[in-house]
């Protein structure tokens, strides 16, 4: 809690020794040590090093033994008390988080030991302090029993990497407050026509109880913003106290009033008390049927799971970075965050509270590993670890149960099941009767409140949500009918590794039809990459393997919506542009505007359209529906420019497009003033261009205009520049969800469901692509004939060893407007694979690399089939090497669909026709992408390729999860596509 009573940091350098094994003598004073600073992991300080695994435990699965080879630190400091806590009734000395066992001793007295890294610790040491120089030490092991509890996904990062504080705790203390302040609609008050009519929220009835006040009385509570002043003398005084006029709080309006709870006010001043500052957040949970509500409402989670990283500190807290990374999920349009798999530092609650979001928070507990064992020896069903796992619950719930944003419980993370994950909820329905209790793995849902699944196939999740019912994982009749009847939501879901992930819309699209489906999270937030330094000094993002580890699971662990260096990846765009609050549905005629918030009306926003031709802004303006309440919509005609633009004939090779924007009217606490909050755009009208006429010149010996070709047919200098190409390629440099198949321990659900994805235990596209020689096709020239005004060049292309191949005709022809290129591709043999890609690569100077790129097509970021949600057609600009996405572990990227014209430095590429390619500029080709493990690995650039696409497969999200849908596939087939190079 926060409160004014004394405390003193013992943060800071601290001496340290470190073993490599646990089996080593207590140093004493003079022994030789280092320095470490407190909070910190020593394994980024340079003694032994972080390791990663994702199920697999780093030591033999021998329960409850740690291996003797067990990194040990030491850590001493010596502390002199201030006279703030002379008049202290007792000292405690509290330890916010340290991996994975400590033991404490104070003044050379043994203190104690403690257990469950990422929970709080409370010693209380009163007796043992002295006058003077007090020497604290305390003896870390990495690994202990409680390390099978914490078998998370994760880095193991061992140490005291958070707070160490001593707390004065006065004669007359407030012990533990928990207080539950609950909000209805006030009755008459029709709660959605006061936001609408006024802008403002709606108020009702706030209701303050106190299910634990463990304080010296009398106590006296304070919510001075609503006039509450009351003085209870003794427990038994405590009532609830009921205030009419209080704003709810919500995710999107999150509203706190400050409250205070002190003691020692008896005589009006001051007697050994405290006063202890709360931050109440009105707000009621429920759950009634399916459904799950705040204050009567349906919540949907727009949610990301967020494991506590970064790149130099690990997991010891950085509040500004922590606050930072929240603002980009609220501009991100994400509304909730589950803790995966452990509370995180105890500043992240409270900035959930003040920013606004929805948190499920979940304990320390993870005991994937035994999925090696087929769960025996589990201990979720071990009557030995019973207190263990109610130890764990216990102290999570009890740190953090004052949170508005926290609504729901959630017992770990992949723990198989059995008795102590019962008891564990068992524990907290008797605690806070209000919270629901989630765990993903009850999945017949004997102990939890609501039904939770991580990545269920789209068929199983449409099937949850009330379509044609299908087998329940786990579940007989009777177990599917209970776990039908409660709210569900995706733990996990889409996985955002590397390019991807795909899907998000699809499965956005079932929350909105069935309201038993609350959204949910996708697995994650932030890649957790540590920044680390090659043996030449190359900065870069170490993942699972870059430590030596012995056993370790690569790049698993770097599948975040950002990347380790804080860049918002396109799938972040992507996931914002599909869950925004607000929809637009652009017709001829109208637009409507849908609000999709639980309970914030538009007052807070601001419309905004433009109406362009050709990617040029011609007339722009705002447009008022009004206040429209949560969960209304509205209808606003188009502008008269739009709508005369869309009656006047557009000349050849334009295109009029209309855009509109929510924006914030206003700064918040996240973004600016102008933010954009949800767009949309609808083609007003359009004529295609003419077919470039045929010039009046032709071949001066080996050129034609601007381009010189080879005998073989291929252009070899464009506008005096050497170049190569055009190239036929069908790779791209495997994304992560094209190398893995689903990962070990990922149960698919039935196979029917499954239907239509593929089969789920299918190699790896990047497996099937690789063993047809799609990385490695051979060219044969087939034909190469000039003709007056031009070139027809015929290939046929095909990998060795495989009679399946694509015959190629290039058609070059000079015309007005420059070279015309028509590529006619035609697959032969039996193909039985996806392609990657179909298009064609020219080599263009390296020189480009340093220049930017102008484009009036699809942007700003890359997107693909299915995850293009956050694209529209625009004119765009930007330097050619941000136009790929730094992946830390190298793969497709940079693809941009539809394109219109492209100019980077002195060369165009306008598309013509019916099918218009896609362009990447990249430093490096596909194969050479595709070999790097790193972003460091790739050679230096050559050149500056650019590859114009007829088309590339979808992404899917098959590193866990859905393969490519089969309306995304690229399955081989006869591509046209024409373009102009001038
Ligand atoms: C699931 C885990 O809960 C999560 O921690 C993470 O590992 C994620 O997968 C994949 O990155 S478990 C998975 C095997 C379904």
């Amino acid at each position: 809690m926060h409160t004014d009573a004394p405390s003193l940091s013992l943060d800071g350098d601290w001496d340290f020794r470190w073993s490599p094994v646990a089996d080593v003598p207590l140093p004493g004073v003079e022994d030789g040590w280092g320095s470490l600073p407190v909070p910190s992991h020593w394994v980024l300080h340079g003694h032994g090093a972080p390791s990663y695994t994702n199920l697999q435990y780093p030591f033999p699965i021998d329960p409850p033994h740690p291996p003797e080879e067990n990194p040990t630190g030491d850590h001493r400091r010596t502390f002199s008390l201030p006279s703030s806590f002379d008049a202290a009734a007792r000292v405690l000395l509290r330890f916010d988080g340290v991996e994975s066992h400590f033991r404490v001793w104070l003044n050379g007295e043994l203190v104690g030991w403690s257990t469950g890294s990422r929970l709080a610790t409370e010693f209380d040491v009163t007796p043992l302090l002295r006058a003077g120089d007090n020497e604290l030490l305390v003896r870390v092991h990495q690994w202990s029993a409680g390390s099978y509890l914490e078998d998370q996904d994760q880095w193991w990062l061992p140490g005291i990497f958070r707070s160490v504080t001593l707390l004065a705790r006065p004669t007359a203390p407030v012990d533990d407050v928990f207080v539950r302040a609950g909000w209805t609609a006030t009755l008459g008050d029709a709660a959605t026509a006061g936001t609408a009519a006024s802008g403002r929220p709606s108020t009702g009835t706030g209701t303050i109880t106190f299910p634990t006040l463990d304080a010296a009385f009398p106590v006296r509570f304070t919510v001075p913003s609503l006039d509450v002043d009351v003085t209870w003398d003794t427990p038994e005084d405590v009532a609830p106290i009921t205030v009419e006029g209080v704003e709810p709080w919500s995710a999107e309006l999150p509203r706190l009033y400050d409250a205070t709870v002190s003691t020692g006010t008896a005589a009006g001043e001051r007697a050994g008390g405290e006063t202890v500052a709360l931050r109440l957040g009105f707000r009621t949970v429920q759950i009634v049927g399916d459904r799950f509500l705040v204050n009567g409402e349906r919540v949907v989670f727009h949610g990301v799971n967020r494991h506590e990283t970064h790149p130099v500190h690990g997991r010891v807290f950085d509040e500004e970075h922590a606050r930072a990374d929240m603002a980009l999920m609220k501009r991100n349009n994400v509304n909730a965050i589950r803790t995966s798999h452990y509370p995180p530092h105890p500043r992240v609650l409270d900035l959930a509270d003040e920013l606004g979001f929805w948190v499920v928070l979940e304990c320390d507990l993870e005991t994937h590993g035994f999925l090696f064992t087929d769960w025996v020896g589990n201990p979720s069903d071990d009557p030995a670890w019973r207190d263990a796992f109610l130890d764990r619950i216990a102290r999570t719930v009890e740190r953090d149960k004052n949170h508005a944003s926290i609504v729901m419980w959630s017992l770990g993370n992949e723990s198989g099941t059995g008795r102590n994950l019962a008891a564990m909820s068992q524990w907290v329905h008797d605690r806070d009767d209000e919270r629901p209790v989630h765990y993903e793995g009850d999945y017949t849902g004997e102990y939890t409140d609501v039904y939770s699944r991580m990545y269920p196939t789209l068929q199983e999740t449409e099937s949850i949500g009330g379509g044609t019912p299908t087998p329940l994982m786990e579940c007989g009749p009777a177990e599917a009918a209970r776990q039908r009847s409660k709210p569900f939501l995706h733990c996990e879901y889409v996985h955002a590794m590397g390019n991807g992930p795909g899907q998000i819309a699809e499965y956005e699209a079932l929350v909105d039809r069935f309201p038993r489906l609350h959204g949910g999270f996708v697995w994650e937030w932030r890649d957790h990459g540590l920044l680390a330094r090659t043996a030449d000094g190359t900065d870069y993002y170490a993942y699972g393997g870059d430590f030596g580890e012995v056993v370790h699971d690569g790049n698993f662990v770097m599948d975040g919506l950002v990347l380790p260096d804080d860049s918002p990846t396109p799938g972040l765009a992507e996931f914002a542009a599909v869950v925004a609050p607000i929809r637009f549905s652009l017709g001829e005629r109208t637009v409507l505007v849908e609000n999709r918030y639980h309970s914030a009306s538009t007052a807070g926003l601001r419309f905004c359209w433009t109406l362009s031709r050709n990617g040029v802004v011609e007339a722009s303006g705002r447009f008022a529906p009004g206040v429209v309440a949560a969960r209304e919509s509205a209808t606003v005609p188009v502008p008269d420019e739009v709508l005369a633009a869309a009656t006047a004939a557009p000349a050849a090779g334009e295109e009029l497009w209309f855009d509109v924007t929510a924006e914030l009217a206003g700064p918040t606490a996240w973004a600016d003033t102008g933010h954009v909050v949800a767009r949309a755009q609808r083609l007003v009208a359009s004529r295609p261009a003419d077919v470039p006429r045929a010039s009046r010149t032709g071949w001066e010996g080996d050129r034609l205009g601007e381009g010189t070709f080879s005998a073989r047919g291929d252009l070899v200098s464009w506008k005096g520049h050497e170049v190569a190409g055009p190239r036929l390629e069908l790779w791209r440099a495997p994304t992560d969800n094209d190398s893995l198949s689903s990962q070990g321990g990922y149960e698919t659900a039935d196979p029917v469901l499954t239907a239509g994805v593929g089969d789920p235990d299918a190699p790896a596209s990047a497996e099937r692509w690789r063993d047809r020689g799609l990385d490695r096709l051979t060219h044969r020239l087939v034909a190469v004939t000039r003709t007056d005004r031009g070139l027809e060049q015929r290939v046929r292309v095909a990998a060795a060893n495989s009679g399946w191949g694509v015959d190629v005709t290039h058609r070059w022809t000079l015309t007005d407007a420059g070279l015309l290129l028509q590529t006619d591709a035609v697959p032969f043999g039996a193909w039985d694979v996806t392609w990657p890609r179909i298009g064609v690569r020219f080599d263009l100077p390296a020189g480009l690399l340093d220049g930017s790129a102008d484009w009036f097509g699809t942007g700003p970021l890359e997107s693909y089939a299915d995850s293009s949600h956050a694209a529209r057609v625009g004119r765009f600009s930007a330097p050619v090497r941000s136009l790929g996405v730094e992946y830390s572990m190298p793969q497709e990227t940079g693809h941009r669909p539809e394109l219109r014209a492209l100019s980077v430095g002195p060369f165009t590429v306008t598309t013509v026709g019916a099918h218009r390619a896609g362009f990447t500029l990249s430093p490096w080709t596909a194969q050479q992408i595709g070999k790097a493990m790193h972003p460091y690995e790739l050679p230096t650039p050559d050149h500056t390729y650019l590859y114009l696409d007829a088309a590339q497969h979808g992404l899917g999200s098959r590193a866990c999860g859905l393969d490519v849908l089969p309306e995304h596939q690229l399955w081989p087939q006869a591509f046209s596509w024409s373009v102009v190079l001038g």
